[in-house]
């Protein structure tokens, strides 16, 4: 066992330099612009999935007792480089492009929740405002310890009194000498607790209400002034933790700004844009996941005389399920397929992520009434997946935030002809 795992860091490493020593010069190599070899590409598949299959759902129970992820899992995690997948190779990272990034997050998606976001948010709304806007010093500063799990990003943009208002953030930053100093809080910060830097987004022109007043900041944890809160008791995806995290006059070096003053919305949703399709992509991972496991237990359990999958009313379910999580796996590759060819994906995105997480819920519901009692029972994964994919539909925009996105995004293309 111990020699398969070695095999799969060394795997990984090999899959993507001998892409790179594939190429005329290592120099003429950017994995961030070119898409890996399609066998390549699968073997990084098959080894996500065996890493998925192998030691992440063996340990799925442990993790949801414990609330925690097991430090060896999470070295193994380090050491295949799931930290930096989307972090260029420049900076350490394995610099996959967002197809690439959907399809290992897809094989993540068929395991607890709680696995994928131990690296989730250094691969996305942690560190792509860094990757996005930072500038050359701040991303050397930051990407390669992201990219090896050394540190890890935390994305603060919710507050109390601002969760689908993002415009309405009133964590203040004031500018005193090169310093910005913070006040505020923000609210159910995911992975707050092991969190070495936030991207947090704060007001630094009073004056100007709503988004065009914001802006965003790398803030360190050791920052005198910040702290925080205690893990909450959350409903599902236990051994992924969310926290409050309070700034108290915390001044942050002015060199710590991403982009420039009053760019913050600009960064958190561009950000957010891909992290819908990343979202979505775990959605249908679990989804698969869900399907797999209703199939399985429907073609075992027997009553009336034979296995309830030939009954055609539980046959339905599943085959709804299989349907339609087929159809959001369609839906979230062709997004991130034009998301990595630059085009402008914010109501794709905002409707993949709608579509994606709706059908997950859906494909979670009916995983339950294919378990009977047994779905109810906490021995059985459906259960622990039936709650941790509540979330989905809530956080990185609420489905009715998507909705108001396409809406408008559709109101707009209407407005200047483009439909
Ligand atoms: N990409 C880049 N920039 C964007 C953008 C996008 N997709 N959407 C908006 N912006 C920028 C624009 O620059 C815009 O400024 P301009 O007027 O100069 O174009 C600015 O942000 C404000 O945009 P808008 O006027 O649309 O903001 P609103 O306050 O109306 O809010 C919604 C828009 C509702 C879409 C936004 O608040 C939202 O997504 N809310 C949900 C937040 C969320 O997902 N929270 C979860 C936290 S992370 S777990």
């Amino acid at each position: 066992m111990e020699n398969g795992r070695g095999l799969w860091k060394l795997l990984i490493a090999l899959l993507i330099n001998s892409a790179a020593w594939g190429n005329e010069t290592a120099q003429a190599f950017r994995r961030d612009q070119m898409a890996l070899d399609p066998e390549t590409r699968q073997q990084l598949i098959e080894t996500v999935r065996r890493f998925v299959n192998e030691v992440c759902r063996p340990n799925e129970q442990l993790v949801s007792e414990t609330n925690a992820i097991p430090e060896k899992i999470v070295q193994e995690m380090r050491d295949l480089g799931l930290f930096g997948i989307s972090i260029s190779q420049d900076y350490g990272g394995l610099g996959l492009n967002m197809e690439e990034e959907a399809l290992v997050i897809l094989e993540m998606g068929r395991t607890s929740p709680a696995f994928r976001s131990t690296f989730g948010t250094n691969v996305g709304i942690g560190s792509q405002g860094i990757v996005m806007f930072g500038n050359d010093d701040q991303k050397n500063e930051w990407l390669p310890k992201l990219a090896t799990g050394e540190a890890i990003a935390s994305f603060a943009l919710t507050e109390p009194d601002s969760g689908s208002d993002a415009g309405s953030v009133k964590t203040k930053a004031v500018k005193e000498g090169n310093h910005y100093v913070l006040d505020g809080s923000k609210r159910f910060i995911t992975n707050a607790d092991k969190a070495d830097i936030f991207t947090v987004m704060a007001r630094t022109d009073p004056n100007t209400p709503g988004a065009k007043g914001l802006s965003a900041f790398i803030v360190e944890r050791a920052t005198p002034g910040v702290s925080v809160g205690k893990p909450e008791k959350k409903m599902g995806q236990q051994g992924a933790n969310v926290c409050d995290v309070a700034f108290d006059n915390a001044r942050v070096p002015i060199t710590n700004r991403l982009g420039e003053e009053g760019e913050g919305m600009k960064v958190a949703m561009s950000v957010l844009d891909r992290g819908r399709l990343h979202i979505s992509s775990l959605s249908v991972g679990i989804a698969e996941r869900l399907v797999e496991e209703m199939t399985r237990y429907a073609s075992e359990r027997k009553q009336f005389g034979k296995p309830i999958i030939e009954h055609q009313l539980v046959m339905a379910m599943v085959a709804d399920s299989y349907a339609e999580a087929a159809a959001g796996r369609a839906m979230a590759m062709d997004a991130v397929r034009k998301y990595d060819a630059n085009d402008k994906v914010t109501l794709l995105a905002a409707a993949t992520k709608m579509w994606c997480t709706e059908m997950v819920g859906r494909v979670a519901d009916r995983a339950v009434q294919v378990f009977g009692g047994s779905g109810y029972i906490a021995d059985y994964a459906v259960e622990r997946f039936y709650r941790d994919v509540r979330i989905l539909r809530l956080y990185e925009g609420t489905t009715q935030i998507q909705q108001m996105v396409i809406g408008r995004e559709l109101q707009r293309m209407a407005k200047v002809g483009e439909i």
